[in-house]
């Protein structure tokens, strides 16, 4: 017999044991717009989010906004919101359903109604994940690409945006106009400063509009800082079936997550106030430069080594990465290289939290694949890598395993691993890439790839140390292998 679908009619027949939303939400209001509601966001902001109603009440509502796709709305409308998530561990699932959400919006439909919402005196809060690229910006400057196709359709057309800062410039706009105070935007993607880099992209944005309204916005609009942690890989058919196994209900948009989560996040937020995450677990605190400094340079540098350096060797998943010695022994080096150049951040201990990384990483119920986080990879390398690879350079550090795993990306451009198989290339600057990658010695090819600026400072890029560095990684790379290199580098 096929399970009846999750809805508000159906929670109660869940099977006993699952939690599920002990408040009343029909109190809930439309407090929260948040752009970008992709499965990571549900296992993280939105569950706090969960957490606080559940401990203390109130009416702190989420409105998602799917920029683009309908998916999201058209499995979630039907479940009036809800959702399961799966917290999975080698203990065993848990089990739960949130209820934070009220709705789902999909701005590429009917953009006006996701500017009204933005617009809406009951509207305190904008949080985004939109992944690194949806902020149309240079990676490696922080600085608005205006060349961007929806930036420039953004600006032609104000009332009807198609990219998350046109959004935000468009409800803030209305809400100058109309005297409504402004919302406090939470950017909550892996970026660097991300708080203070949105503000400055917004801005940027609003100066091409109206000068009064840039000045408003920076006087007026907070920009908290984030960083964001917890493991959620994309939800495939069989955890849609874990799901109903475990509930007994059918759920057609649940997500799996890790059991960590970490939210730790600026002080500063606007007149409208803010749910009480502290509650569920989150910090608040002055300065969150060096929380996200050691999660984007450690967490996320050594995500991406692997991503790319095990599809390389045909590996599928970040566990199975990790449990390759030769891989696993080289992201110990990495991070011993990271940790090296890198402050530690109040009350953590670096060598724990790598150990902790390295468990995590591990996790066998966790099926994350290296192609997901090998997307949009041009993006994500200057937070991730060349960052640290700069401060090593500046005490003049060798950087042999930072400059493999850029060699790793170099390789993966290729579009084939080592024995052959295609490696897919999904990155908004794929052209670009497969053009510098393609033919030539390595020495060519490193050259190609590292005078492509929207990535590479210039400084970096003539650096002969680097390019000496990586240029030796990836002829060795070449000529021995991932294994052989891998072991090279980590001495
Ligand atoms: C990953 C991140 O896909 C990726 O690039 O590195 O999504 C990672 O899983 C999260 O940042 C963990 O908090």
């Amino acid at each position: 017999m096929t399970a009846p679908r999750l809805s508000a009619g159906t929670l109660a027949r869940a099977a006993p044991g699952v939690r599920r939303p002990q408040y009343d939400r029909t109190k809930l209001r439309p407090r929260i717009v948040h752009l970008g509601l992709g499965a990571f966001f549900r296992a993280h902001g939105a569950l706090y989010t969960d957490d606080v109603l559940g401990a203390r009440g109130g009416d702190w509502g989420i409105i998602g906004v799917s920029l683009r796709h309908p998916d999201q709305r058209d499995r979630l409308a039907p479940q009036d919101g809800l959702y399961t998530t799966l917290q999975q561990s080698p203990a065993g699932i848990e089990a739960r359903v949130v209820g934070s959400l009220l709705g789902v919006l999909v701005a590429s439909e009917d953009p006006a109604a996701v500017v009204a919402r933005l617009a809406s005196p009951q509207t305190a809060l904008v949080s985004l994940t939109v992944t690194e690229k949806g902020y149309c910006h240079q990676p490696a400057t922080g600085r608005l690409d205006a060349d961007h196709p929806d930036i420039r359709h953004d600006l032609a057309h104000p009332e009807a945006p198609r990219s998350a800062i046109g959004f935000l410039v468009a409800g803030l706009a209305r809400r100058r106009a109309d005297g409504v105070p402004p919302f406090t935007v939470l950017c909550c993607d892996n970026l660097p400063r991300n708080g203070a880099l949105l503000a400055g992209l917004v801005q940027d944005f609003a100066a091409c509009r109206d000068g009064g309204l840039a000045e408003w916005i920076a006087g007026h609009v907070a920009f908290p800082a984030t960083m964001v942690d917890r493991i959620v890989p994309a939800t495939t058919p069989a955890d849609i079936a874990a799901a109903a196994q475990a509930t007994g209900l059918h759920d057609a948009a649940p997500v799996v997550h890790e059991p960590f989560a970490q939210w730790v996040i600026g002080e500063t937020f606007g007149p409208l106030g803010r749910p009480a995450w502290d509650v569920a677990g989150a910090q608040f605190v002055a300065d969150v430069a060096p929380f996200e400094h050691a999660k984007l340079r450690l967490l996320n540098a050594a995500h991406s080594a692997l991503a790319w350096l095990g599809l390389l060797a045909g590996h599928a998943s970040v566990a199975q990465a990790i449990a390759d010695p030769d891989l696993d022994r080289f992201t110990a080096s990495l991070w011993r290289e990271i940790t090296a150049v890198l402050p530690p951040p109040p009350g953590m201990v670096l060598g724990d939290y790598t150990a902790a990384l390295r468990t995590r990483f591990a996790n066998p119920a966790i099926h994350h694949r290296l192609a997901q986080i090998a997307m949009d990879s041009s993006q994500k390398l200057p937070q991730r890598l060349l960052s640290t690879i700069g401060e090593r350079l500046r005490q003049d550090l060798p950087i042999p395993c930072l400059a493999l795993a850029v060699a790793g990306w170099i390789g993966h451009l290729g579009g084939a691993d080592e024995t052959g198989r295609p490696i897919a290339l999904s990155d908004p600057l794929a052209d670009a890439l497969r053009r510098a990658a393609a033919g030539g010695a390595p020495r060519e090819i490193v050259g190609r790839v590292l005078a492509l600026a929207a990535v590479f400072a210039p400084a970096l890029a003539g650096d002969a140390r680097f390019v000496g560095a990586v240029t030796g990684a990836f002829e060795r790379l070449r000529r021995d292998g991932v294994h052989a290199a891998a072991r090279a580098a980590a001495g």
